[in-house]
């Protein structure tokens, strides 16, 4: 006798239409440049956030939103927790990822293969004093020699805290995300969907303009500048052909002024052709883009500043 077939419901009781789905709010937290973003865009199939390969580049929390059959899945990805923060910004960002851990009902805790020091360990306490159930998401496998060391490594955090599961993977190279969605999923509570199925995220297409523009920028910029950039976009216009964008990047002093624009405007020019190409595939059409570079002195140090950038503490 086969007891599957006995549990399956008839035909008369078939509940046409109302499948239970599940939503739930997945917090990607972990230490800066651990890939969290890329895990977001990456999942999300779009790019919604900046990355790069320098810390502290996500700023806000930024939603991506994974919608498959009967399950939605809201990702909150989170600027990178550093306990040694001391300027203001800085702490607005930890307050900012503090929150979504606060909100969330399920948390992925990202690590770094082969690298776990006191910085994980202080975001591995937070999560415990959360209360929320995490899984451990060991990224950049792709990079890792050691793959013997990863059994003891696993045992070691299981100890540390009951992880509701542990999943290693390749943000970079989407090496086991579907054996990460899984997890997830597995995870979400029951409840009606929070966005349209269509949605992919809470932020406007100027957002993530101003996203790709910053990219461009960082991954140009050495260590001289450090992370007092921020770009904003001040006019947008779509026209027949061509959609025209002013932006403008906000520097604290006129040497990182002179930094951002280069000699005889090289690297400028340079940041803006990057952003332009990545706008064209963003928009899917022509982009002129104007970059003007402002100096507003000690913008990292003033709430005003920070909250006009949308640099703020979301949730
Ligand atoms: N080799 C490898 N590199 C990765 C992987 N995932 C992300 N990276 C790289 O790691 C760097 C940081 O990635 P981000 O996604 O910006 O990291 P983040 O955790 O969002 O960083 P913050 O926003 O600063 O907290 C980038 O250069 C990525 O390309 C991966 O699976 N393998
Ligand atoms: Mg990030």
């Amino acid at each position: 006798m086969n007891t599957m077939d006995e549990q399956q419901p008839g035909p008369e009781s078939a509940e046409i239409g109302s499948a239970p789905t599940r939503c739930g709010l997945v917090a990607l937290i972990g230490r800066p440049n651990v890939g969290k973003t890329t895990l977001m865009n990456r999942l999300v199939g779009e790019k919604l956030a900046a990355t790069t390969r320098r810390p502290h580049t996500t700023r806000n929390r930024i939603l991506g939103i994974v919608t498959a059959a009967d399950d939605q899945i809201v990702l909150m990805d989170t600027p990178g927790i550093d306990r040694e923060r001391t300027q203001l910004v800085n702490q607005v960002l930890n307050r900012t990822a503090s929150h979504a851990l606060a909100d969330a009902d399920l948390v992925c805790f990202l690590v770094e293969a082969g690298r776990f020091d006191a910085g994980d360990e202080y975001i591995e306490r937070a999560i415990r004093d959360s209360g929320r159930p995490a899984l451990l998401v060991i990224n950049k496998i792709d990079q890792y020699r050691e793959k013997e060391a990863l059994l003891p490594f696993i045992e070691q955090r299981m100890q540390a805290f009951a992880y509701a599961g542990v999943v290693p993977i390749s943000a970079h190279r989407g090496s086991n995300l579907p054996g990460l969605i899984d997890e997830i999923r597995a995870h979400l509570p029951s409840g009606p969907f929070l966005y349209d199925p269509e949605q992919l995220s809470d932020r406007p297409e100027r957002f993530r303009a101003e996203e790709m523009i910053r990219e461009a920028m960082l991954e140009r910029l050495g260590q001289e500048v450090p992370y007092a950039v921020a770009v904003r976009v001040e006019s947008w216009a779509d026209e027949p052909r061509t959609t025209h964008i002013d932006a403008v990047v906000l520097v604290e002093r006129d040497s990182q002024k002179g930094i951002v624009i280069g000699k005889g405007g090289q690297r400028l020019k340079k940041i803006g052709q990057a952003a332009r190409v990545q706008l064209e595939e963003l928009l899917g059409r022509k982009v002129m883009l104007r970059l003007t570079v402002r100096v507003e002195p000690d913008w990292t140090r003033s709430p005003r500043a920070l909250r006009e950038l949308g640099i703020e503490e979301t949730r």
